[in-house]
Order: C-alpha cells, then structure tokens, then sequence
C-alpha cells in the first residue's frame, strides 16, 4: 500500500502548488489595490506637484521649482546658487495639474494681481523658450 500513499503526497503536493500559482497573485494585488488610499494619500503630501523655471533655454542652466504661486520673485534663488530667479528665467516646465501663467511685473503680495503676462502653461506643458517674455518672468500665479 506504499504505492497510493506516494501518489496522494504527489497529488496533494501538485494541488498545494496548484493553489500557491493561483493564490500568489490575488495576495500580491492585495496590498496593492488595499494600500492605495493611505498610499496615495502620503505620496501626495511628500510630493507636491511642481512648476519648474531654468535660467537657459531649453531647460538647461540653473533650475528653481514652486510648489505653488508666488507674487515676487526677487526673494527667490536658483538651486544651489545664491542668484535671484528674478528676470532671469528662459524657459520653463510646468509638471502640474494647474494651468501656471507667468508675469513680469510681481506684486506684494497676490500672486493674482501680478501683471504684464509673459506665459500661459497648460498641465504639463514644457515651454523651451518663453520668446520676447525672456528674462522678464517675476511672478508665478497657479490656476485650477
Ligand atoms: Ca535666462
Ligand atoms: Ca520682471
């Protein structure tokens, strides 16, 4: 009767492997279709959308990002430098859900009140030359 105990470990033994092939993948999508809303919920707040301005054209030279608008931008600097972004921008990437609209002219303090308007970013939209705004931008003003 050794003969028929092998084959029942051999069939349990395929049936067990059987269901892990099955199993594995309704457990692995678990976590991932569970996890989403706390997931998406801290990704979104470690990572704020972002509206990019780099001093050269073609999004090349010294870059600066904003989480949001700002009214002026003479308090600004480039990453890593201790240069004011201020009329110095040439073209700009607009990694956002937003549309972003770029000034010349700053305001105290309602990035909504800026005027003299350079550019117009629709949700990402990459702009490598911002033409006769150039140099001029000092305001960033995000709209929904
Ligand atoms: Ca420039
Ligand atoms: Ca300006």
């Amino acid at each position: 009767m050794l003969k028929p105990h092998i084959s029942r470990v051999r069939f349990t033994a395929a049936v067990v492997a059987a269901l892990v092939a099955v199993s594995a993948p309704v457990i692995a999508a678990g976590p991932v279709s569970a996890a989403p809303a706390p997931a998406s919920a801290v990704g979104a707040a470690a990572e704020p959308e972002r509206f990019w301005i780099y001093d050269g054209a073609n999004f090349t030279g010294l870059e600066k990002s904003f989480t949001g608008s700002d009214p002026d931008f003479s308090n600004n600097t480039w990453n890593g430098s201790s240069a004011s972004v201020d009329n110095d921008t040439s073209s700009a990437y607009n990694d956002t859900s937003y549309t972003v609209y770029l000034y010349a002219t700053p305001h105290p303090s309602d990035p909504a009140k800026c005027t003299n308007l350079i550019s117009v970013l629709s949700p990402q939209e990459k702009k490598p030359s911002l033409g006769t705004g150039d140099n001029a931008a000092s305001c960033v003003l995000w709209v929904k």
